[in-house]
Order: structure tokens, then C-alpha cells, then sequence
């Protein structure tokens, strides 16, 4: 991409997502596929609000890194990203690990993820490269950011966002000056700097950042021949950066798209089974936090051609309804009912079945008479007749994956091993 002064920052950007994390805390979900692949929100995958904001952005060179468990990622993007076009000057690319560095190790840490594929962003030849996380739910708009990254000639811009203290652990948080300037900068610290005036609040990195594209391969090639380092931005390239260079934080609030109906900012790491269920399910109520429903930002994704959702009554007369439950197409209801509950596509809901409080993913068959509360039961699971989930939290417990709140994860592996 020739630069070009004129056209939108967005336009010579290039978004690099980093695709490749586990996401070991949602468990049994991320056994057969990568956290960015997990679904959310009754028709997409996590992975699709980190892309639909680069498009929604007017970015139009995405590069998707994978690693973990790939292949429902990469079969998901292949079917619904591919319509970036090269003779628009778009591209849209999914980088497979190299495994350059030996086999036992792939890629050593997020930067040596973006390093090792600099010949095929250097190719494109963007001016700026914005590094995005693939796991998070959330609605922003990069051109924003990219402005401010140029305003404040920053030799790194960074996303960041107020969190209580006691979830900060997990983030890399840190302190900033009048100008935003970041003057300090903790790796996920036991005990991270507050925000001055607060005791409880801090400011943590959204793992989001903007470089421009020649600063960000120079940085990267001296980071490379360092013996020291983890190559990992969070652990090694911004902490240099912050002591080193000029590396500015950008407020998430600043940039963060809202529609009408959304009151607060919304942004979720959906990285527990606690946090995924509790997000999904708070879609159900009238007016969610997240708007799904906000045409001026729509969240993009694969969906595969079904028939309309249905609901019938079976044949002895018993209504399938459902109430305050987001349904998507292909599913059956027949008989059955459902309260604040999450179908995705092609669900069978057989009857005298109910479901309350529970995520419901694709192809899932529930059969007659299954009693379901608070589970999130996988792609594909065939729920036998009678079951009871919900009810008995020992018994439920033993058969299947109980977070402590009570929400119960439903594989098939647990399935057959009721049947022995
Ligand atoms: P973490 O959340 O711990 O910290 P990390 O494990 O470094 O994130 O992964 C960041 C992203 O890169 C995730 O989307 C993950 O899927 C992906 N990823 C990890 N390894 C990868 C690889 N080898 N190849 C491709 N993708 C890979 C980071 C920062 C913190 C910041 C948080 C915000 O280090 O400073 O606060 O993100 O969530
Ligand atoms: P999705 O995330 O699209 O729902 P699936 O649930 O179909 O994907 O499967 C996730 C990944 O696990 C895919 O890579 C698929 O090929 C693989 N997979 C599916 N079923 C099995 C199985 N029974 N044994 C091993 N791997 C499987």
C-alpha cells in the first residue's frame, strides 16, 4: 500500500491480530479450538469484535496470527473474512505458526508472533500497524486511536482502560502523565500503581497497540538478537519502550463505539467460565450492556444459510415458546420451553425439555424431557433424555465442569461417560 497522506489513517494501517492464546480458563471450551474461535452472543465468535471493529474502523488490511488449536479459527475466517479484496488494495491474511524457532516452541511470546511474519506485513508496506488481541469482546473505533498514535508522535500508542485493583493482576497497568504519556509500566504485578487519587482503580494496558510499521520491525529485529528476552510486548517490548521511547496511552473511553442503548463502555476478557456464561446470558435482558442489535456497527461473522428459527407444538399440543432468549436460525423448539437462554444455530429442543439461564451452542440436540439450568453446553453435544442439570449441585459437580457460582459446563466427553 503505497502510502498515501491524503487517505484515512485507517487506510494505512494494517490491523495484526494475535489469535493464537488457549484461553485455558474457559477450560473444556478451548479443548478443541482457540479462545478467539469460542463463540458468543448467539451468532459469532469472540474473534469477530476484534474484526469487525477493523473493519467498521476502515481498515482494510487484516493479518489474523494462529496458533493454538487452529483449525476452527482458520475454518471460521476462511469462510467469513475472505472477502477483502487484493484489487481494492484489502487483504485479509491467516498466518499459520511458522515454527521457526524449534519444534517444541513455536512462537516464544506475542512479539516474536508478529517478528516472524514482518516479511509478509513489510510486503503490504503499511504506515502504521495497530497489534490487537483476538479475545475480547468490545465495540472501538481504531482511526481514533490512529489520530492520537500521530497527533502525539508516539513511538507507541497504547489502548488502555480503568479496572478495579483486585482484577488488575492479570493486565499489564500503568501510570501516565498530564499528556498521557506513559511513565511507568507493570507486567501483570501482584500489587499494581493505583491511579493517583484512587486506591482501587487502575489503568490497564487493552493489550492493544499502535507503532508505526518501520519503527515497530527495527524494534522488533533488535528485540530478537536480545538473549534476555521473552520476546513478549507485556513483558519486554513496552516496558523498553516505556523507559526508552515515547509510549503514550490511548483511553478506551475515547474511542469507544456506544449506540443509544448502551449507557457505560463496554469491555470483557469473557476468559472464565463464570465471566463467558454471565456475558452471554446478559444478552438476554431487555436492554444489555452490549448492543448486538446497533446497525451503524455491526459485528461481522460466518453464518452458515438455515432455515428460520421454529417453534411448535408438539403433537400432543404443548406450546415450544420461548421468553426473553435470543434464538438463532435452524433451531427447532417443539414442545419445549426456554427462559433467558441462548440458542445458536441448528438446536433441537425436544419435547417437555426447558432450559433457563443457559448458553446453548451450535447442533446441540436436548432431548425429551431434559431439565437444564445455568449450563453452557458445547458445539455439537447430544443432551439425553431426562437429564438434569441445575438442581443438584454434588451430582453435578461429579458429572461435569461446576464453576463455583453453579454455572455447569456440558461436553460431550461427560456426556458418554454418564452412559458407563
Ligand atoms: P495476556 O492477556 O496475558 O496479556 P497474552 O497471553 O500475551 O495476553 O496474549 C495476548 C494475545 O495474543 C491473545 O489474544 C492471545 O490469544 C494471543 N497470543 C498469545 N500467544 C500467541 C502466539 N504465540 N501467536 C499468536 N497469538 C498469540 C496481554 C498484555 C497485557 C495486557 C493484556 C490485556 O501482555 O499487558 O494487559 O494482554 O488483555
Ligand atoms: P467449532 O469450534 O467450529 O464448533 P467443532 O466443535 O466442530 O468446531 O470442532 C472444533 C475442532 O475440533 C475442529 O478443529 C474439529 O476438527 C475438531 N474436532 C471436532 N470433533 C472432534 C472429535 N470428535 N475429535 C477430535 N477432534 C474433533
Amino acid at each position: 500500500m503505497p502510502a498515501n497522506s491524503h487517505a484515512p489513517l485507517a487506510r494505512q494501517a494494517m490491523a495484526y491480530v494475535l489469535a493464537g492464546g488457549r484461553g485455558s480458563r474457559l477450560l473444556e471450551l478451548t479443548d478443541r479450538r482457540a479462545k478467539p474461535a469460542v463463540y458468543f452472543g448467539g451468532k459469532t465468535r469472540i474473534i469477530d469484535f476484534a474484526l469487525s471493529n477493523a473493519l467498521n474502523s476502515g481498515i482494510r488490511r487484516i493479518a489474523v496470527a494462529t496458533q493454538y488449536k487452529a483449525h476452527s479459527l482458520i475454518r471460521h475466517l476462511q469462510r467469513g473474512w475472505t472477502f477483502l479484496r487484493a484489487e481494492r488494495n484489502e487483504s485479509f491474511d491467516i498466518l499459520p505458526a511458522s515454527q521457526r524457532v524449534s519444534e517444541d516452541k513455536w512462537y516464544v511470546g506475542t512479539a516474536d508472533a508478529v517478528y516472524q511474519n514482518s516479511d509478509i506485513v513489510l510486503d503490504y508496506g503499511p504506515e502504521y500497524v495497530i497489534v490487537l488481541a483476538g479475545d475480547h469482546i468490545y465495540k472501538m473505533d481504531y482511526e481514533l486511536m490512529l489520530q492520537q498514535h500521530v497527533d502525539a508522535r508516539a513511538d507507541v500508542t497504547i489502548g488502555c482502560l480503568e479496572v478495579p485493583k483486585a482484577d488488575a493482576i492479570g493486565f499489564g497497568v500503568m501510570g501516565v502523565d498530564e499528556s498521557q504519556r506513559i511513565v511507568s509500566f507493570v507486567e501483570k504485578s501482584k500489587d499494581p500503581p493505583t491511579i493517583p487519587g484512587s486506591d482501587d482503580t487502575c489503568l490497564a494496558s487493552m493489550g492493544i497497540y499502535v507503532f508505526n510499521t518501520k519503527f515497530l520491525f527495527d524494534l522488533l529485529d533488535q528485540d530478537a538478537a536480545d538473549l534476555h528476552s521473552s520476546h513478549d510486548f507485556g513483558k519486554d517490548v513496552i516496558p523498553y519502550l516505556v523507559k526508552n521511547g515515547k509510549a503514550v496511552a490511548h483511553r478506551f473511553a475515547d474511542s469507544c463505539v456506544r449506540s443509544r442503548n448502551e449507557t457505560r463502555a463496554y469491555w470483557r476478557d469473557v476468559g472464565t467460565l463464570d465471566a463467558y456464561w454471565e456475558a452471554n446470558i446478559d444478552l438476554t435482558g431487555i436492554t444489555p450492556e452490549l448492543d448486538l442489535f446497533d446497525r451503524d456497527w455491526p459485528i461481522w461473522t460466518y453464518a452458515e444459510l438455515t432455515p428460520p428459527a421454529k417453534f411448535v407444538h408438539d403433537i400432543d399440543g404443548r406450546r415450544g415458546h420461548a421468553v426473553s432468549s435470543l434464538v438463532s436460525g435452524g433451531c427447532i423448539v417443539s414442545g419445549a420451553s426456554l427462559r433467558e437462554t441462548l440458542l445458536f444455530s441448528n438446536v433441537r429442543i425436544n419435547s417437555f425439555a426447558s432450559a433457563s439461564e443457559c448458553v446453548i451452542l451450535p447442533d446441540v440436540n436436548v432431548g425429551r424431557s431434559a431439565r437444564l439450568h445455568k449450563a453452557v453446553v458445547d458445539a455439537g453435544v447430544r443432551i439425553p433424555e431426562g437429564l438434569v442439570v441445575g438442581e443438584d449441585p454434588e451430582l453435578d459437580a461429579e458429572r461435569f465442569r461446576r464453576s463455583e457460582t453453579g454455572v455447569c459446563l456440558i461436553t460431550q466427553p461427560m456426556i458418554d461417560k454418564l452412559k458407563d
